[in-house]
């Protein structure tokens, strides 16, 4: 038999381990923050020698690992954005290039394709989108269908940054399945809500894509008039580089502000922070010293400013030149909740967490682009050298060491390699689809 005492003493047992295996919960399982700019250049930042000042971001570098040969899956929106969520090539899904939001578009990532947000929240996260998703337009490619619980933002690849309408004029802001207008620009929106949901999930873990629109066009700073919609008026548009520097200052100001309350609420040694963009730059912002921008497969259409943070786990103000793709953090977001990546979903991203915790360099095997366009170039990627076939078929070799700006090619210095990456580079385009995105979008046209 069992008495009062002894049922007291087990009641508090259990109590015990409840509350043990809570903490224990939640230190083993850190909040994961993805904050992803959209065209935001290798040359654009202080930290990485830029023209702009970015002090939030030159902070986080500083408590943090700044990346300096971190990559883009591809040097367009959609393709990017669909391979962090898959951790595979864009391709593979039909998703060559960016999702155009012309009317009756269909195109999308499956939405019964392995996806991330779904599998976290499955062992327990809170999971938020806050921003652009552009992986389509179609009421079954809502992010909540991807699992994401909380999704505010837009769904093309940019809106007006004050009246939320899409280029083709189409009204484009949601709160979840809900086109709902919100007053603000949008960074301040995007953060605003970032900062409200890290507040709101403070005691349990939580995973937040904070996906700026910033520093996309259209070229509007949060003075600037609105250019789309029934309330945009005829103006006399500011000079491009000054609104491109307030956009960005804005940006910057919102990386601090969430870095800011993740301290302020005492959660920075369980929360990693994790800044990128989705591709290379456009015409204001800067590639460095890289050659091509946007769209390029050249090394400034996918190399971009890369910066992980989290205080006591990963090293702060170190510096990494280990090739590394915005594809990979599919696998290190699965890793770091505590649940694998599933067996019939091959991936070809690896996880980055052995890495941000002893920052010793791993080999990584070797990485491929392909832009669809009318120029269907291709690159690849192996150590320091950087192999790139154009629509001619015409072979470039560069040595990334001595050559960062791709301005000297050595194919014919080097045979044997150019031959052995290109059968590499040819065999990945034998294993990928077709352009089948470009080629129905082009129908759509
Ligand atoms: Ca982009």
């Amino acid at each position: 038999m069992i008495n009062k005492r002894t049922l007291s003493f087990l009641s508090c047992l259990l109590l015990s381990a409840f509350f043990l295996t809570t903490k224990a919960y939640s230190v083993e399982k850190p909040n994961i923050i993805l904050i992803l700019a959209d065209d935001l250049g290798y040359g654009d930042l202080s930290c990485y020698d830029g023209v702009h000042s970015t002090p939030h971001l030159d902070r986080m570098a500083v408590e943090g690992l700044r990346f300096t040969d971190f990559h883009s899956t591809a040097s367009v929106c959609s393709p990017t954005r669909a391979s962090i969520m898959t951790g595979r090539y864009p391709h593979y899904d039909g998703l060559d290039t960016y999702i155009s939001p012309v009317p009756g578009n269909t195109i999308g990532l499956d939405p019964e394709n392995v996806t991330f947000p779904g599998l976290i929240k499955d062992v327990g996260y809170k999971t938020a989108l806050f921003g652009k998703w552009h992986l389509g337009y179609e009421p079954k490619h809502n992010p909540l269908n991807y699992g994401f619980e909380i999704f505010h933002g837009f769904l093309s690849g940019h809106v007006d940054y004050h009246s939320h309408y899409d280029r083709l004029g189409g009204f484009d802001w949601w709160h979840g399945r809900e086109q709902k207008q919100e007053e603000g620009y949008t960074t301040h929106l995007i953060t605003d809500k970032s900062v409200d949901f890290i507040k709101e999930n403070a005691d349990h873990p939580f995973f937040l894509m904070v996906a700026h629109e910033g520093v996309h066009f259209p070229l509007q700073g949060p003075t600037d008039p609105i250019q789309r919609g029934p309330d945009a008026k005829p103006h006399k548009p500011r000079n491009g580089k000054l609104v491109y520097k307030d956009m960005l200052q804005e940006l910057d100001i919102s990386v601090g502000k969430i870095m800011d309350v993740v301290k302020e609420l005492n959660l920075e040694r369980r929360t990693l922070i994790f800044f990128t963009s989705d591709n290379g730059p456009m015409p204001f912002s800067k590639a460095g010293p890289l050659k091509g921008k946007k769209h390029s497969v050249y090394e400034g259409g996918h190399r971009v400013p890369t910066i992980a943070w989290w205080p006591e786990t990963i090293k702060a103000g170190s510096v990494t030149d280990q090739l590394a793709i915005t594809m990979d953090l599919m696998p290190s977001i699965l890793e770091l909740a505590g649940t694998p990546v599933p067996e019939d979903h091959p991936i070809d991203a690896v996880s980055l967490v052995d890495f941000f915790k002893n920052q010793e360099p791993f080999d990584r095997q070797s990485l491929f682009w392909r832009r669809a366009g009318k120029q269907a170039d291709r690159a690849m990627r192996e150590g320091q050298w950087s192999l790139v076939i154009d629509k001619t078929d015409r072979v470039e070799l560069y040595d990334l060491k001595a050559d960062i700006g791709q301005q000297k090619n050595v194919a014919e210095m080097n045979p044997e390699r150019s031959s052995t990456m290109k059968k590499e580079l040819l065999a990945w385009e034998d294993k990928v689809k077709p352009y089948l995105n470009y080629l129905n979008y082009l129908k759509k046209q």
